[in-house]
């Protein structure tokens, strides 16, 4: 953590409040606070020559300073907010999940964020395996109590299942895929590594060559240079961008893209512990409906570095 110290009598207890839940403490108490790490602005060049048609055209790309969290959001961190604010997953008002056996992927009725990718309810060791099942509405709810707790400006505002977002508040969101990418090649073009870090796969990441068919606890695989755990494998990562394959032709040069204005399907990152290297490339893209939600896709969060 990269922290300056502050004189804190400066500030209003809603700062300081807004700081302590960023150093990564426990507020209010009892509540678990993803742990956020800082991210220095600059500009880097996205996509990959050698990558998929949607990878394409390699355009440069700045952007601003921004915190996102040292892991994906787990299992304990998405049940403070479940717990505490009467929130109901898309799992859980709709028909479950998609959950998995040898045989592939099945929708199972009553799956939801307790549960592991093979449907089992998790016990109580498991708080630190990343939260599964959760659909893009569940992560931006998420990312919107986060703010209310640290007294930050929502950034997410909903009117049915209509979603608008204001990507200049200071509170929490998704990354946008652009920041994803930013922050796996550690600012770095080009980046040092087709994954998040350097060494291999294995040793960064968990996917099918290694997983066992099966989610991690986060943060033990090697982080990357910026303190970032498991950006490439373990869980796919919700972006806050609508998904458009052509978008990088439209994209080019622009400052703190935050992907298309309208759209059918979100951003998907990083690959699975269900998927091949190739999809654990920092530069893959997927999609899926925003809510979709099965046994191999998770999220972690980001936030304006502004007013730290
Ligand atoms: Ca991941």
């Amino acid at each position: 953590m990269a922290h300056r110290v502050l004189p804190i009598f400066a500030y209003s207890m809603k700062k300081i409040v807004a700081f302590l839940c960023v150093a990564g403490l426990a507020l209010p108490a009892g509540v678990a606070q993803p742990e956020m790490v800082p991210v220095p602005g600059g500009g880097f060049v996205m996509g990959f020559a050698r990558g998929d048609a949607d990878e394409k055209p390699l355009h440069a790309v700045e952007l601003d300073s921004f915190l996102i969290s040292a892991t994906e959001v787990t299992v304990a961190q998405y049940r403070a907010f479940a717990e505490s604010s009467a929130y109901r997953s898309s799992a859980e008002t709709g028909d479950g999940s998609y959950t998995w056996d040898s045989l592939g992927w099945h929708k199972m009725e009553g799956l939801h964020w307790r549960h592991s990718e093979t449907g089992r309810l998790r016990s109580a060791g498991e708080d630190r395996y990343p939260v599964l099942h959760v659909s893009w509405y569940d992560a931006v709810h998420y990312c919107n109590w986060l703010s209310e707790n640290a007294g930050l400006r929502a950034v997410y505002t909903f009117q049915g299942d209509s979603v608008s977002a204001d990507l200049t508040a200071e509170g929490f969101r998704l990354p946008t895929e652009a920041e994803w990418e930013y922050a796996a090649a550690e600012g770095q073009t080009p980046p040092k590594s087709i994954y998040a870090g350097a060494g291999s796969l294995g040793a960064l990441a968990w996917y099918s060559g290694n997983s066992g068919k099966r989610a991690h606890p986060v943060a033990q695989k090697k982080a990357n240079a910026l303190g970032i755990y498991d950006l490439s494998g373990n869980v796919w990562e919700w972006c806050h961008d609508w998904y458009d394959e052509r978008y990088y032709e439209k994209s080019a040069r622009a400052g703190n893209p935050g992907g298309p204005a309208h759209g059918e399907m979100r951003v998907l990152r990083g690959g699975s512990w269900n998927n091949s290297g190739k999809h654990c490339r920092i530069a893959n893209r997927t999609s899926r409906y925003p809510d979709f939600r099965d046994g191999s896709v998770g999220f972690r969060v980001v936030r304006s570095a502004k007013g730290n």
